[in-house]
C-alpha cells in the first residue's frame, strides 16, 4: 500500500513531468527561420578553395559538408542570424565563440577556430 509520502512524491514528480513538456511546447511556438551561412576554405573568402552558401534552419544543428569538414577559414552568417561552430559532428565537442558578423580569418585569436568546424548551429538575432 502506498504511504501518503509516496503519493505526495508521485504527485510532485507528475507535476514536474507536466512542467517540462509545457516549457518545450512554448519553445516550439518560437519561429524557426531558414537562412544561409557563407563559408570558405580559404581566409578572406578567397576562391583559392571551395566556398559554399550553406542553408541553415535556426536552432537546428547541421553538419559541415564533407568538402569543407575541418577546413572552414572564413564565415559570414546572413545578417538576421548568428552562429556557433563545433569541432565535432552533431554540434558536439568544442564550441566556437559566437559569430554574429563576417569573420575573415578564423585563425584570429578571438575565434581560434581555423580548420576545426564539423557542425554549425545558428540562431535568430
Ligand atoms: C589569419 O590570422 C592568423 C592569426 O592572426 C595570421 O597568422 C594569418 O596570417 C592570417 N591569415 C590571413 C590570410 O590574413
Ligand atoms: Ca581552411
Amino acid at each position: 500500500m502506498k504511504t501518503i509520502a509516496t503519493i505526495i512524491t508521485a504527485l510532485a514528480l507528475a507535476g514536474h513531468g507536466l512542467a517540462v513538456p509545457a516549457v518545450e511546447a512554448a519553445g516550439e511556438l518560437k519561429a524557426r527561420a531558414d537562412s544561409n551561412v557563407f563559408v570558405c576554405d580559404s581566409p578572406r573568402f578567397l576562391d583559392t578553395g571551395p566556398c559554399e552558401n550553406l542553408p541553415v534552419t535556426t536552432d537546428v544543428c547541421r553538419g559541415v559538408p564533407a568538402n569543407l569538414d575541418n577546413k572552414i577559414s572564413s564565415i559570414s552568417p546572413n545578417s538576421n542570424i548568428h552562429c556557433t561552430l563545433f569541432d565535432e559532428p552533431n554540434c558536439g565537442g568544442v564550441a566556437s565563440p559566437d559569430i554574429a558578423e563576417r569573420v575573415e580569418n578564423l585563425s584570429d585569436p578571438r575565434f581560434n577556430f581555423n580548420d576545426k568546424a564539423s557542425s554549425i548551429k545558428c540562431f535568430l538575432k
